[in-house]
C-alpha cells in the first residue's frame, strides 16, 4: 500500500480574523498530537519575489495591478516542488493564505474578473480543507485599527469579503466556516477537530489540482 500522505489545510478570511494566530496553534497542536504538520503563510515575503511583493504592501514600491497579481502566484508556485514533497512524505501542510487571498484582494479592485484573478492559479495543489474564518467588519474593526499597508481599510476589506463569498459557492472545493468571535482557544479545538478529521478521509486519497 502506498504511504499516507499529509492534508494541505489553508485558513482564510480577512484581516484579523486569527489566520496567523491558528495557523500556529494548529500546526502546534497537531505535532502534539503526534502528527507531522508544517506552517507556510502566503505571502511568504522571505524569497526574492516575497521581498518585491512586501514592499509594494509596504508602499516603498508601486507596482501595476496585474504585475502584483502574478507575484502574489509565483510567490505561491515557487513553493509547489517542496509542498508536494511534504505532503508526499505524510507531512500536513497548514497555509496561512492561499490562491482565495490572491483572488479576492484583486477581484476586489474593481476592474478585474474572478475568472481572470484564478488562472494564474489553476493547477496549484488543491487545498483537503479551506477554513473560513468569519468576523463581521464590526468585530475586526474592535480588534483595534488597521495597520497601514495596502488593502489595509474597512471599504477595501468589505469589498474582499464578497469577493470570498463567490469563492465559497465553488462546491467543488471544501470549505468550511467558522465563527472566528470566539476564543483562541475554543476555536482552536473546533479548527483541530476538523483539520484531523480531513486528515484521517484524505490521507489515501490522490492530492488534487486547483481550478481543473
Ligand atoms: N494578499 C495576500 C494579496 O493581495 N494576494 C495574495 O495572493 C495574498 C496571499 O497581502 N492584506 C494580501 C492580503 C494582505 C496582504 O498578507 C499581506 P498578510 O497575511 O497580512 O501578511
Ligand atoms: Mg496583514
Amino acid at each position: 500500500m502506498a504511504a499516507r500522505r499529509g492534508a494541505l489545510i489553508a485558513l482564510e478570511g480577512v484581516d484579523r480574523a486569527g489566520k496567523s494566530t491558528q495557523g500556529r496553534r494548529l500546526v502546534q497542536g497537531l505535532r502534539a498530537a503526534g502528527h507531522k504538520a508544517d506552517l507556510i503563510r502566503f505571502p511568504d515575503r522571505t524569497t526574492e519575489i516575497g521581498q518585491l511583493i512586501s514592499s509594494y504592501l509596504v508602499r516603498e514600491k508601486d507596482l501595476e495591478d496585474h504585475t502584483v497579481h502574478l507575484l502574489f502566484s509565483a510567490n505561491r508556485w515557487e513553493h509547489v516542488p517542496l509542498m508536494k514533497e511534504k505532503l508526499h512524505q505524510g507531512i500536513t501542510i497548514v497555509v496561512d493564505r492561499y490562491a482565495f487571498s490572491g483572488v479576492a484582494f484583486t477581484n476586489a479592485k474593481g476592474n478585474f474578473c474572478l475568472d481572470w484573478c484564478k488562472q494564474p492559479d489553476v493547477g496549484l495543489p488543491k487545498p483537503d480543507l479551506i477554513l473560513f474564518l468569519q468576523l463581521s467588519p464590526e468585530e475586526a474593526a474592535e480588534r483595534g485599527n488597521y495597520g497601514h499597508e495596502r488593502y489595509e481599510s474597512s471599504s477595501f476589506q468589505e469589498k474582499v469579503l464578497q469577493s470570498f463569498y463567490c469563492l465559497m459557492e465553488d462546491k467543488t472545493l471544501n470549505w468550511k466556516t467558522v465563527d472566528a468571535s470566539q476564543s483562541i482557544e475554543d476555536l482552536h479545538r473546533e479548527i483541530k477537530s476538523i483539520a484531523e478529521k480531513t486528515m484521517e478521509e484524505v490521507q489515501n486519497k490522490p492530492l488534487e489540482e486547483l481550478w481543473k
